[in-house]
């Protein structure tokens, strides 16, 4: 008997709670905690961590749990390894959803680097207006580069003033829409963007955003993970849990 665990947090994990949930599949949709009020799914929603690999390979046993998807975000890399290493221990099927990175496209102004502090590094030593599309977690390297007058995006409003000198704000979980995004740049002037290269669709508003204004991007490249069984659509995820859906795919 399936019992399905979804490691979500993504857009594309809601999409596919959704076909599980009218699929009559017995599944429980996992988050990680880390916003205030997390999208409501249509299963049995459990919040916060495991207790590293060992901590899920025991909740795996203890929940019966017979296949995990690991559909969460590109740079959850640490909850997607311990997905590996638990589901190697249990000997539980795993399955990654993940979709594709966003290719540059021509007209795309981009300096691609492999981390957060390298992108700060990247930042002109002139002063600009810089838009840091990269949430809440990884700000601190930018205090390297205090010239620059910052717009952050947080999914929550910040819990004490961030420790840029000269950085805004703007509370918003997404997903976004080019024409905001165009309207946001232009109104503050925004001259650099730095970004993760998220691929979905939830975000890459302000890649087209940046294209259209010929701004340069520091696109971060995403984390290596060892190899694991993956696919790009909720459709094959379903066929992997033995379940064709209504399109027969
Ligand atoms: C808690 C679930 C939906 C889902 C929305 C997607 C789209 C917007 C792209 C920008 C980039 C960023 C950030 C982002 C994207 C979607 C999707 C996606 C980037 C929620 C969600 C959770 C999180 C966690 C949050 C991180 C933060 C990252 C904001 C829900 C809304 C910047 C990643 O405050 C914090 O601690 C937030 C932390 C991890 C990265 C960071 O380091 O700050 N996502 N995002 C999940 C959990 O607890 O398990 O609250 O409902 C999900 C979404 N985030 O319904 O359409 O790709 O799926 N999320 C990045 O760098 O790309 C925003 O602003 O342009
Ligand atoms: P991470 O750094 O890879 O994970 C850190 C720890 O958080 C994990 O080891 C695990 O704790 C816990 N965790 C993460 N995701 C979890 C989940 N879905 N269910 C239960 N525990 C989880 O993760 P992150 O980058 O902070 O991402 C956290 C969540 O936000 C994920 O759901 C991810 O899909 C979503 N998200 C992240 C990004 C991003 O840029 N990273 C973007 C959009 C959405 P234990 O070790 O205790 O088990």
């Amino acid at each position: 008997m399936t019992r399905a665990l979804i490691l979500g947090g993504t857009a594309d994990a809601s999409l596919l709670a959704a076909a599980i949930a009218s699929a009559g599949i017995d599944a429980v949709y996992s988050y990680g905690g880390r916003t205030r009020a997390p999208a409501d799914q249509p299963l049995p929603t459990r919040i916060g961590g495991f207790g590293g690999a060992s901590g899920l390979a025991d909740y795996i046993r203890r929940e019966n749990i017979t296949h995990v998807i690991d559909a969460t975000h590109p740079f959850a890399a640490e909850m997607s390894r311990n997905a590996i290493a638990a589901c190697a221990q249990s000997a539980t099927p795993l399955l990654a959803l993940e979709r594709a990175p966003w290719d540059k496209a021509s007209g795309d102004r981009w300096i691609e680097v492999a981390d957060v502090v390298s992108a700060a590094a990247a930042l002109p030593d002139s002063p600009a207006c810089v838009f840091l599309a990269i949430g809440r977690q990884h700000i601190a390297p930018f205090g390297a580069r205090p010239q620059h007058a910052y717009t952050l995006r947080f999914v929550d409003p910040p819990d004490e003033t961030p420790s840029l000198p000269n950085a805004d704000v703007i509370v918003s979980r997404g997903p976004f829409m080019l024409k905001g995004e165009l309207a946001m740049m232009r109104a503050r002037h925004i001259a650099w963007i730095v970004a993760r290269n998220s691929g979905g669709d939830g975000a890459r508003a302000k890649i087209e955003a940046a294209r259209m204004l010929g701004l340069p991007v520091i696109m971060i490249s995403r984390p290596q993970l060892p190899d694991r069984p993956r696919v790009e659509s909720v459709s094959d995820v379903m066929q992997w849990l033995g379940h064709r859906t209504c399109l027969g795919a």
